[in-house]
């Protein structure tokens, strides 16, 4: 079934976690991943328990969580685990490789219960052993989504700087794939000529409403996300500032699942 979906991309992209999110992409049928940004645990243990059929993946801001307590955390974590949901931390690293995997520890201790995490490359590649040590240092095994591309307003991510984060992170294992922006399917069909077909391109900036949004965020709407190569589509207010974020939640996986089923 991921293979007949998938096609290419399943023979192509070996590495574990971009398995798990196929396999569980193609048996839930969505290609959604829930950012919660959401202040607090119940929010997101709520909103992840009524949408958790229709999203493959959870992205999470633990940082901006204004009640967190590692007890209520691991429930979420769990919960998700039990939807066959992946956890993404989305905590955007950039330093120096051994405090990038001391930052995997500390009071959140992402290496805990995160399966993938977010890095620039700005720093150089030894943010990302930096970042495998840090899960190892728990008896763990992550994955890396380097950021190639922004969809935020006036973004310092410019092409060569996007190349040259594509051909390191190409060739680095622990890497799953990219960023990309996903308000804009002529950068994600320039993404995807660079990474070829070995690794993902996870696309924020996605809404149905297209355009502007709040802050210098921009959106481009989720089919042709897909159609131009995305792999996952991010989609967080779209869903939890909907009044009915089920029933989004639900429209987003529909549009998503046909899309890639078109390409
Ligand atoms: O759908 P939204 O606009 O409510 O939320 C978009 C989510 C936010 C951002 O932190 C994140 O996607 N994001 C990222 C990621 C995923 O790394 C990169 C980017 O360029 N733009 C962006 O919005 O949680």
């Amino acid at each position: 079934m991921a293979e007949d979906v998938w096609g290419l991309r399943w023979g192509s992209v070996t590495d574990r976690f971009s398995r798990r999110y196929m396999q569980t992409a193609a048996e839930k049928q969505t290609l959604i991943c829930f950012a919660a940004d959401l202040q607090t645990v119940d929010a997101v243990r709520e909103t992840v328990a009524s949408i958790g059929p229709y999203i493959a993946c959870l992205k999470l801001h633990v940082d901006i969580v204004e009640d967190w307590t590692p007890e209520k955390w691991m429930d979420v974590c769990k919960l998700a685990r039990e939807l066959d949901v992946l956890i993404w931390e989305d905590r955007k690293f950039a330093d120096i490789g051994r405090v990038s995997r001391q930052q995997m520890g500390g009071v959140v201790d992402i290496r805990s219960w995160a399966d993938v995490v977010t890095a620039h490359l700005i720093s150089g590649p030894d943010i990302v052993n930096g970042l495998l040590d840090g899960w190892k240092d728990v008896g763990r095994e992550g994955g890396v989504l380097l950021l190639a591309q922004m969809s935020s307003r006036g973004n310092l991510l410019i092409p060569n700087y996007t190349k040259s984060v594509v051909d390191q992170g190409k060739e680095m294992d622990g890497v799953i794939g990219f960023i990309g922006n996903g308000s804009n399917p002529d950068d994600i069909k320039e993404l995807r000529k660079m990474v070829g077909e070995g690794k993902m391109i996870w696309t924020p900036g996605i809404n149905l409403n297209t355009g502007e949004g709040v802050a210098g965020q921009q959106y481009g709407h989720p089919r042709d996300a897909v159609l131009a190569g995305a792999d996952c589509l991010i989609v967080g207010s779209g869903i939890h500032k909907s009044s009915n974020p089920i029933n989004a939640a639900k429209e987003y996986a529909r549009i998503s699942w046909k899309a890639l089923l078109e390409r």
